[in-house]
């Protein structure tokens, strides 16, 4: 049998109905093959990162029990994607659903089509924040503690929970 992996993924959407396409989402996950979710964050509203003039965004973190590599896992992850007919435009851009690998076990992977740990992981108070909730007490393969990735944080990204089931 193969081994066992714990991934977290960051999960979010601002268009449409953001809440129930990460139900859709989380659902569709956890009936992947070679995929069960274990846990979900809380749900966070938040302000837009990057590209700033777009609607906030609903995230959370999912973390997932796994037997596929990190490129099948992409794969699956872009399923569900389009499975929540993301059409992709501009980066940073509105999407229905946006999934993304942020840590695979304490591994690092550097492939053309997929970074782990997530490049931006560090930068991102929507993704760390609910990360923190599930693996508060966790190390990132960069050595540094979710915690002190937190505090470091610029003070400028809003983020706000909600209530959320699925
Ligand atoms: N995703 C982005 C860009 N900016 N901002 C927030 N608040 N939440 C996101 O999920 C997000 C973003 C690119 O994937
Ligand atoms: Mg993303
Ligand atoms: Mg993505």
């Amino acid at each position: 049998m193969s081994k066992r992996i714990i991934a977290y993924l960051g999960l979010g959407a601002n268009l449409g109905d953001p809440l129930s396409q990460l139900q859709q989402a989380l659902a569709l996950l956890h009936h992947s093959q070679g995929i069960s979710v274990r846990q979900i964050s809380s749900l966070y509203e938040t302000s837009p990162v990057g590209y700033v003039d777009q609607p906030n965004f609903f995230n959370l973190v999912a973390e997932i029990d796994t037997v596929l590599p990190p490129s099948q896992l992409l794969c699956a992850t872009q399923r569900v994607e389009q499975c929540l007919h993301r059409v992709r435009k501009e980066r940073f851009g509105p999407r229905t659903m946006d999934v993304d690998i942020l840590l695979y076990d304490q591994r690092i992977v550097e492939m053309p089509e997929l970074t782990i740990p997530h490049p931006r992981l560090l930068e991102r108070a929507f993704a760390l924040i609910p990360l923190y909730e599930l693996a508060g007490e966790m190390t990132i393969p960069s050595g540094q503690k979710i915690k002190e990735a937190i505090d470091a944080l610029p003070q400028d990204q809003w983020i706000k929970k909600q209530p959320f089931s699925w």
